[in-house]
């Protein structure tokens, strides 16, 4: 991380959306500045570059629109930097495969992760657990096709799926201390379980996944943001 590069990240430390993208930077080698931005007082900055969503990640690229959306964002770096490093498999099916599962995983497991770590209801946390089970079973199946038999997602080495679901690795490890619940084991996720420990000895990963304080953190601060609830009688 420099200063003054014509690549610049707005993210907030721990969000795993925010993550991918340093993923990316380190596996393509750019070279790019970070700018965090406070959930809890949104700078002018981010209210500019992503006005409707205002979310992090968001990619300042000289002088190009800024870009959001994680997956997006990976997407560009992948097209602007295809030699070094390229994420998404050559073979048009399954580049198609991985989009639709990154979509799934975006749209249905992340919403479950997110509510099972605010729900003040232990009835609603045993149906998210579930669902978020029912949701690393179909991962299971999908990394049985995609990686073929190697160690990640995307082969040999880290790829699209492995960004897509490794940046949540840190916060599935955070849930498996803090709430006792692992959403991959050994006896559901077999082959998960062995990719989780490729990935942990990746270099990149270990370098780019927050640590256990960063997402206590992050923690503190969603539920600081959360509406109060009404006093008991
Ligand atoms: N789908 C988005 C999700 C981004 C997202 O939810 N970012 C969170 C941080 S983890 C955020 O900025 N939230 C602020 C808000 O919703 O007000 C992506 O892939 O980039």
């Amino acid at each position: 991380m420099t200063q003054n590069c014509e690549m610049k990240l707005l993210g907030s430390v721990g969000s795993a959306f925010v993550t991918r993208i340093l993923f990316v930077f380190k596996l393509k080698s750019i070279e790019y500045e970070y700018i965090e931005v406070d959930q809890r007082n949104k700078s002018e900055l981010l209210l500019k570059s992503n006005p409707t969503l205002q979310r992090v990640p968001v990619l300042l690229h000289a002088d190009e629109h800024p870009i959001s959306e994680s997956l997006v964002i990976m997407e560009y770096l992948d097209e602007i930097r295809p030699d070094i490093h390229p994420l998404l498999p050559s073979n048009p099916s399954e580049r198609a495969q991985c989009r639709l599962l990154a979509y799934t995983f975006d749209t249905l497991c992340y919403p479950w992760m997110k509510e099972f770590m605010i729900t003040r209801e232990a009835k609603r946390r045993e149906e998210l657990t579930q669902l978020i089970i029912g949701g690393y079973i179909m991962l299971e199946e999908a990394f049985e096709k995609l990686s073929k038999g190697k160690a990640f997602f995307g082969g040999d080495d880290i790829g699209y799926m492995d960004i897509v679901v490794g940046s949540f690795l840190g916060w599935t490890k955070f849930y498996a201390t803090i709430f006792n619940f692992n959403a991959i084991e050994e006896d559901r996720n077999p082959k998960l379980t062995k990719w989780e420990k490729s990935m942990w000895s990746h270099e990149v990963a270990r370098s780019v996944i927050p640590n256990h304080e960063t997402h206590m953190d992050f923690l503190n601060m969603i539920i600081s943001k959360l509406p109060s609830l009404p006093d008991s009688a």
